[in-house]
């Protein structure tokens, strides 16, 4: 089952690092956790995965790894995510199995198309609007972007559900969920908040997802 929030790591406003911020997410109960860490060595990387895995673990969320489908592997995640210049999806499938979640990065309705040949699980369909949280931005979507992929997703054999990332506030979630979005991934929305547990409540009622906390 892919889940509709898909929480982002990131350094926190107060020099937090990512699994300072993970574990704060996980309080907050986000039931899925992407460990997304950018120019860092692959031994910190792996350092903060092993870290990061040991507390989804204890509070039940799911962890998914940005970019490394090795690093996913030795640490016991249960995905990887991919972005288009990442490793290829069929490769990670064989490295980690059927039971492994791969999800990928599309920003175009070719790289959709693509990823659903090689048997994702779930696309992150991106970006939205601007974010200055990812570097090298491909092309902003808006919801029109969204509507001409999504109408088009809809006609194939296969359905895959398509994540919306970049830029997200909570007032975008009814909008997306009506034109046929799963789920929504964030990352500064959370990490820069003061009050993420709020946040990340509010988001779930936007998403119908449960919120088990009261
Ligand atoms: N891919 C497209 S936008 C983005 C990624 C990883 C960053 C999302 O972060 P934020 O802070 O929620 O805009
Ligand atoms: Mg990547």
């Amino acid at each position: 089952m892919i889940d509709r929030l898909h929480y982002i790591s990131q350094e926190g406003a107060h020099g937090e690092n990512h699994v300072q911020m993970i574990e704060r997410a996980c309080k907050a109960r986000v039931s899925w956790v992407q460990l997304r860490i950018k120019e860092a060595s692959e031994a910190y990387i792996l350092e903060q995965a092993e870290q990061a895995a040991e507390i989804c673990k204890k509070y039940g969320a799911k962890l998914i790894i940005n970019d490394h489908p090795h690093i996913a592997m030795q640490v016991k995640a249960d995905g990887v995510h991919l972005g288009q210049q990442d490793a290829d999806p069929l490769e990670a499938r064989r490295l980690l199995g059927d039971d492994f979640i791969i999800g990928g990065t599309a920003n175009t309705w070719e790289h959709v198309e693509g990823l659903i040949k090689k048997g994702v699980n779930y696309i992150g369909l991106g970006p939205f609007r601007f974010t200055a949280t990812k570097e090298k931005l491909s092309p902003i979507l808006g919801l029109e972007g969204y509507e001409q992929i999504i109408k088009r997703m809809r006609l194939l054999p296969l359905q895959v559900p398509v994540i919306a990332i970049g830029g997200l506030s909570l007032e975008d979630v009814p909008s997306l969920r009506s034109l046929g979005v799963h789920g929504v991934a964030v990352a500064s929305l959370i990490n820069k908040s003061e009050e993420p547990t709020n946040i990340i409540k509010k988001l779930k009622i936007a998403l119908n997802e449960e919120f088990e906390n009261s």
